[in-house]
């Protein structure tokens, strides 16, 4: 084995007589030393020592172990959107991999720092297409910020580090760590490192005094909040440059816990299925300044929200990745900088009022967030307004995809932040395991998924490790009996004919109660209060009957559709 002069300093370093340190251990050290408190493992045979090493760094690093890859990189996902840390999801070779693909997808759709550690056949099968041999680099090369394999013990620390600070850094993301299972045991000869946290960009003088000279003559504009790794003081001082600024704020496409929504200023989230008043009130702002956010397909109202002509003339963009900035429209002005040295620099400016143009905004939302009313059945609404009404302004609502979350969304406030775990990418099957995974990193706040009967049902294996974990989250599904958002969209395209979104469905209270849950059915709009007052505080789950033909906040199929 060849040493650098570097890691024969890290050697020397260990006590004599004392096992060294092989690839697995460093490996484990290394996420320790980036303060990583929990890990969401489905175990395989081509990572056994990696599993061994952790039980040495057990009393600081929780080992979750998962059902199914998909739900142990969502939870790491959803973690590292919690914590701010990496999200470290660790699975086995070929199957595993391909299972953990779709959290990795919401990492990148996303920008949320995750590791993904995969098992590699050893060093002497590669390339023979040995027992589930793949090569990651070109599985997950446009996914991944970065495709890793620690196939030198010796740099095994450099590497870790590597991987962990480029998740972090620029615009955060998904990096892939491969493991060859023959290098595992090895002595590593190094120590583990800590990753260097990368400073944010900041504000430059030029940019900030352009902002003043546009804001100062802006009759109508609005401030659009979004992107990750928020800190709960950025929540804060975005709420005082909205009221020092004379700004009316949406939030983009579910970011929504990025400012109060029961704020004076708040005017909604642009998003799928967004209020279109709001959405049209944002067309005729005369400065849009979109800070944090990625200007993606869903924000931007499918690309509508600007032409060419328009952004050049009201779009301020102030983003930390450079790739997002200027990338579909050439706005006014583009600056790279991180949300935190971005808002200091906008609370400096000068105070305005507003209040006439902040006030239509916000009564927008008011009306949009009045509950909607069904025909028959229980009222998804009025679930989310007692949900909203009940619980802490802290509590954490999840959900993934499908048009159960339109209620969500719309009907609850977001209050404080990191409070909302919703994948951009809209994956289903989401919401259960973010879900889990908030209630293990904070066993002292109160945790809800709302899932529909088809988002569910992608994750329901995820029980057991809610009652494994001992975790309490309370789980509301949904249950129309269809993949409702499909359904909606067969109604619009081809009505009459409905094709593969019809379910049947397992008695989800009883499924529930197998593996342990408190559960209960609620078949109608006032049932549904005390069943939640029974199910607070203990893994739970609410099945709430839902009529197929409610599609949506609002709207009904009709005969024929
Ligand atoms: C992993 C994944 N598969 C498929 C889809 C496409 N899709 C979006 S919503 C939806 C139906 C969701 O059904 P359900 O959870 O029952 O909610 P509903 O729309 O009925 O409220 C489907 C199939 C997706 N977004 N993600």
């Amino acid at each position: 084995m060849r040493l650098t002069s570097a890691s024969r300093r890290a050697l020397s370093h260990d006590m004599p007589g004392q096992p060294e340190n092989t690839v697995a251990r460093v490996i484990a050290d290394s996420l320790v030393a980036a303060r990583i408190t929990h890990a969401f493992a489905v175990p395989g045979e081509s990572y056994l020592p990696l599993l061994d090493a952790l039980i040495d760094v057990a009393g600081t690093l929780r080992l979750v172990t998962c059902r199914h890859e998909a739900a142990a990189a969502n939870m790491a996902e959803a973690a590292a959107k919690l914590s701010g840390r990496p999200g470290v999801a660790m699975v086995t070779r070929g199957p595993g991999a391909a299972h953990a693909a779709i959290g990795l997808h919401t990492a990148q759709q996303d920008s949320t720092p995750m590791l993904l550690l995969v098992g590699q056949v050893g060093q002497d099968m590669l390339g023979r297409e040995a027992f589930q041999e793949v090569d990651y680099g070109q599985m997950f090369g446009k996914i991944a910020k970065r495709v890793i394999t620690l196939s030198e013990p010796e740099r095994t620390a450099e590497l870790m580090a590597s991987a962990l600070s480029c998740a972090m850094s620029g615009r955060p993301g998904p990096v892939v760590v491969v493991l060859p299972d023959d290098r595992l045991n090895l002595p590593a000869g190094c120590a583990a490192i800590v990753p260097s946290r990368v400073s944010p960009a900041g504000m430059e003088p030029a940019a900030i005094a352009e902002i003043a000279t546009l804001l100062g003559s802006a009759e109508r504009p609005l401030l659009v909040l979004g992107g990750p790794l928020w800190t709960a003081a950025d929540v804060a001082e975005a709420q005082s440059v909205a009221e020092r600024l004379g700004l009316p704020v949406a939030t983009s496409w579910r970011r929504k816990d990025r400012f109060d929504n029961g704020h004076a200023h708040y005017a909604g989230e642009l998003g799928l299925g967004a209020n279109l008043a709001l959405v049209a009130a944002a067309r005729e702002a005369d400065l849009l300044i979109v800070l944090g956010a990625r200007l993606t397909e869903n924000t931007t109202q499918g690309y509508s929200l600007f032409d060419l002509d328009s952004a050049r003339r009201t779009l301020v963009h102030i983003c930390a990745d450079p790739e997002a900035l200027g990338r579909t429209w050439q706005p006014r002005l583009c600056v790279q900088a991180a949300v935190g040295p971005a808002l200091a620099a906008l609370g400096t400016l000068p105070a305005r009022d507003r209040s006439a143009w902040v006030y239509r905004l916000h009564a927008l939302h008011e009306d949009w967030t009045v509950p909607t009313s069904v025909s028959a059945g229980v009222n998804p609404a009025d679930v989310i307004r007692t949900l909203s009404g009940t619980l802490p302004a802290d509590t954490i609502f999840c959900n993934g995809a499908g048009n159960f979350a339109a209620w969500l969304h719309r009907f609850h406030l977001h209050r404080s932040p990191f409070t909302q775990l919703a994948p951009t990418s809209g994956a289903m099957g989401y919401g259960v395991p973010a879900g889990i995974a908030a209630a293990i990193l904070h066993p002292d706040r109160q945790v809800v998924v709302v899932a529909g009967d088809g988002d569910f049902l992608m994750a329901a294996g995820e029980l057991a490790t809610v009652a494994h974990e001992g975790a309490a989250p309370l789980f509301v599904v949904m249950d129309n009996g269809q993949y409702g958002t499909i359904r909606m969209h067969q109604a619009k395209d081809f009505p009459g004919r409905p094709s593969a979104t019809s379910l049947t469905n397992p008695d989800f209270a009883a499924l529930a109660r197998s593996f342990g849950l408190h559960a209960e059915t609620v078949r109608n709009t006032a049932e549904f209060a005390p069943a939640l007052a029974r199910s607070l505080g203990k893994a739970a789950l609410i099945h709430v009957l839902v009529d197929p033909r409610e599609i949506a906040p609002g709207r009904r199929l009709q005969a024929g559709q």
